[in-house]
């Protein structure tokens, strides 16, 4: 890879002493020296995994400074962003240290003087998949442009021991894969055992007075768990702030097991030990579907709570009084995984900390804001009383507490409307009894939003309909964005370089100087090189699938990309459904003058999803007929790149031509898969769906390949009576394509293998495939069409990138800051250098 940029292009910010100066020299026998003390290694018998980390280290040095004086400076009375979630993907670390440091051209040639190659040492890296897909993803780009804009900030979280599995595919089938990303070790984090923090679990609440006669509560658990944190420092682009991301393990709390329960009992002890560390073990790889699991409630529970008691810690530590907990800290929920927190604060204030409970609630109310990123109702989170109250049975009284509280003032607004009682409660008493976390959520938050216009407007229209009509002024929208730093500078050098050299490097912290770009869309020698500059790329993506898959793919043709997880309503198979029509086409008329194609596919399925994997099986069968058919060669291919996580979407996006967005209108919350693809050139095939419909608005309609039903037409159709059967019957290719996979064409004449797929297709269709057919096919064609014309294809391609600046992450941090958080940047300066230091 190239150097995205010259690091003469960065202002140098010296801070460094002798051991972390920049000079080749210095780089040079820092990486000898951290090889030989830290990996205890001679360079004879290194292997290129110590290489690796004896560079992370050598790169780890040279943000510590400012990462200590961030910290440092947080210390002195100023308002934090705590963003909790339960999943931050935040990708291999080490260029995009590289990149912010402004230190990627000395590194690679100190690396190469040193004999090695920098290109080798950095695909070494195991990426930290913390995370299932764009929620996990979010929280990443949010850490990097809180730091970028010098906001402070800490992430909380968990440290899952196992991330996303790693996916295989065998004969056509997921298989899943442990992923064991920390067994050589993870450079990036530090450890602070000392601030570890206690967590209780199950037991009973005690009611008692106190020395002062008033009426307490105290919790008697039956089990305790230490929470010890590691910390990774998120470094800004090119500024002093590097904000931390603190996660958490569980740990046994040995004194605890050995003397309270287990004396004499050694094993029982060990015991203990492993269920303790079970907690922190593995991240559900469940995207958009709840797994109703106790231990993912402890997951929950454990880092929410280590989180806050954390937070007070430092809040006490500076002598301020714990009264002015809302005014130091502002806490994000990123969806309702830690939405618990609003039960534990006021637990935390009201039975540790004896503050009175109006008092506690005003200052819950006024830290927390709450963000929603589903409208799926299987997504939305609900525990049933019993597990709750078993596990957390203080936290069952608090919600009780609240709830009543909440129905009475429900009940002022509107006498006598059970309905909406049942509907506002946080307890959903219709069946068997659960707490609903959404709904502690939007009470216990002084803002929710959505993450794009559209699905915010659906938010009050629908799920939190009741809630919006209770407190409208809660509710705000802040469309989701991605950061250019990764998402351009770090995946895409050669056109980082070009549009650098053209508008300047203004643009990679404020993504709205792109518009510069819209002149040169009608320079001929500009479009000359923007062309080139995406055949490279596609040339380098199509090296990859021939290495790792052995499947020879055209860099001329069209890439049509869909990468993102599977799941029915995102309709990946609706993709196959096209990739069938465009290769009946050709098998009919083979001197058809069509425009080739490379159809890519990516994403993992849910392990327990049925379906899903069936259309990975799906989409491989089809692969399998299709490469291997002489009549359509060189005219089509398909692909699935296993495995897809952060890494690999960074050789994917900027590789693009044409980027799918095809989900049900009404479905995709956001998407942020769309902006990065955008962002690198691609044009889109989309539904009027999620923020499809804002780049839609951005790039101009005659820049976007728009298709399908919208949400009304959705809605209206279901109320109808929606009968696939009917659209089946009468369009003959669709009845063609669909009778070609029953026929066992793609499964060896095995004519079950994807009847389950058909049968939901011609019978169910919930997310409404058949319905948008013909109008998918339509656009399609337009597409192909389109991509004939090579010289407007790129002036579209160059739009599209000229009219992105809305979707950097900069901007969705900022509407934060001012809408929900009231948080201010805090320049860091650099007061107090290690030993030695400048
Ligand atoms: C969700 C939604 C996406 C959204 C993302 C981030 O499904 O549409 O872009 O969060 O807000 N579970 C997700 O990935």
């Amino acid at each position: 890879m190239n150097a995205p940029l010259e690091d003469s292009l960065t202002p140098q910010i010296r801070v460094e002493d002798d051991r972390t100066g920049l000079s080749i020299t210095t780089l040079r026998s820092a990486l000898a020296d951290n090889l030989f003390y830290i990996q205890g290694k001679f360079p004879g018998t290194a292997t290129k995994n110590d290489y690796y980390m004896a560079l992370a280290y050598t790169v780890r040095d040279r943000l510590l400074q400012r990462w200590l004086n961030t910290t440092q400076t947080y210390r002195k009375n100023v308002k934090v962003v705590c963003y909790l979630s339960a999943e931050f993907l935040i990708g291999p670390q080490l260029v995009n240290n590289l990149i912010n440091l402004g230190i990627y051209a000395k590194i690679r040639q100190a690396v190469e003087e040193s004999g090695l190659s920098l290109q080798e040492l950095i695909e070494q890296e195991e990426e930290p998949g913390l995370g299932n897909g764009g929620l996990g993803r979010l929280a990443a780009c949010y850490l990097d442009s809180l730091s970028t804009l010098e906001i402070p900030a800490i992430g909380y979280g968990i440290r899952y021991e196992f991330g996303i599995f790693d996916q295989e595919i065998r004969d056509g089938w997921q298989v899943e894969i442990t992923d064991k990303w920390l067994q050589y070790g993870n450079p990036w984090e530090i450890a602070r055992p000392e601030e570890y923090v206690e967590v209780k679990f199950g037991g009973r609440s005690e009611h008692y007075y106190d020395e002062k006669g008033n009426y307490r509560v105290r919790w008697i658990p039956d089990r305790v768990v230490k929470g010890v944190p590691y910390d990774t420092p998120i470094l800004g682009y090119q500024v002093n702030t590097a904000n931390t991301l603190r996660l958490w393990k569980a740990e046994a709390i040995e004194s605890f097991d050995f003397q309270a329960f287990n004396i004499g009992d050694y094993y029982g002890a060990v015991d203990a030990k492993i269920v303790s560390e079970n907690l922190t073990k593995i991240l559900y790889p469940n995207d958009e579907v709840i797994q109703g699991k106790e231990l993912r409630l402890q997951q929950q529970y454990f880092f929410v709570s280590c989180a806050l008691q954390d937070m007070i810690r430092l809040l006490l530590s500076t002598e301020v009084s714990l009264e002015t907990f809302h005014q130091q800290f502002a806490v994000q929920l990123n969806d309702t995984h830690p939405a618990i927190g609003v039960a534990e604060l006021m637990r935390l204030l009201v039975d540790e900390h004896r503050i009175d409970w109006d008092k506690a609630w005003h200052i819950t109310q006024n830290t927390f804001a709450f963000t929603n990123h589903t409208l799926l109702p299987e997504a939305l989170e609900k525990w049933p009383i019993e597990l709750f109250g078993r596990l957390l049975p203080r936290h069952l009284e608090i919600i009780y507490e609240i709830n009543q509280r909440f129905l009475d003032r429900v009940r002022m607004k509107y006498p006598r409307d059970l309905g909406k009682l049942s509907r506002l409660s946080l307890i959903d008493e219709s069946g068997e009894r659960y707490v609903r976390m959404a709904n502690l959520a939007c009470v216990g938050s002084h803002a929710i939003n959505g993450v794009a216009e559209l699905h915010t407007e659906l938010l009050k229209k629908t799920v939190l309909k009741d809630f919006y009509e209770f407190f409208p002024e809660k509710f705000a929208n802040v469309t989701n964005g991605v950061t250019p730093r990764r998402w351009m500078v770090l995946s895409n050098p050669r056109l980082t370089r070009l549009i650098t050299e053209k508008i300047g490097d203004r643009w990679i912290t404020h993504l709205d100087d792109l518009r510069k770009l819209e002149t040169l869309a009608d320079d001929a020698s500009f479009r000359q090189q923007w062309r080139q500059i995406k055949q490279e790329t596609k040339g380098d993506l199509a090296a990859y699938i021939r290495k790792k898959l052995d499947i020879i793919v055209d860099p001329k043709s069209l890439f049509d990309i869909q990468v993102k997880r599977i799941h029915e309503y995102k309709r990946q198979h609706l993709n196959v459904l096209h990739v069938i029509t465009f290769y009946n086409r050709l098998k009919h008329d083979r001197d058809l003058d069509i425009t080739p194609r490379t159809f890519i596919f990516g994403g993992k399925a849910a392990p327990g999803y049925f379906m899903a994997k069936l259309i990975i099986k799906l989409i491989v069968s089809v692969a399998n007929i299709v490469n291997n058919d002489p009549d359509v060669r060189d005219r089509m291919k398909v692909v699935f790149i296993p495995d897809f996580n952060v890494t690999l979407g960074q050789r994917i996006y900027p590789a693009a031509d044409l980027s799918e967005q095809i989900s049900t209108a009404g479905k995709e919350a956001s998407g942020t898969g769309n902006m990065k693809f955008a962002l690198n050139g691609a044009l889109t095939i989309g539904t009027l769906d999620g923020a499809n419909v804002e780049i839609r608005e951005e790039v101009g309609a005659e820049n976007f390949f728009l298709f399908g039903l919208t949400t009304e037409e959705v809605y209206g159709l279901k109320a109808r009576g929606y009968r696939p059967f009917d659209y089946y019957n009468q369009n003959a290719e669709l009845k063609a394509v669909i009778d070609l996979i029953s026929s066992g064409f793609f499964s060896h004449g095995d004519v079950d293998l994807f009847k389950p797929l058909i049968d939901n297709l011609l019978y169910r269709d919930d997310y409404m495939l058949l319905a948008d057919y013909q109008s998918y096919i339509d656009t399609q064609e337009k597409v192909s069409q389109a991509y004939r014309d090579r010289e407007n294809w790129t002036r579209m391609s160059i739009l599209n990138v000229a009219r992105m600046g809305k979707f950097s992450s900069d901007r969705s941090i900022r509407e934060y800051a001012q809408k929900i958080w009231k948080v201010e940047p805090v320049p860091v300066e650099l007061l107090q250098l290690c030993p030695g230091g400048q």
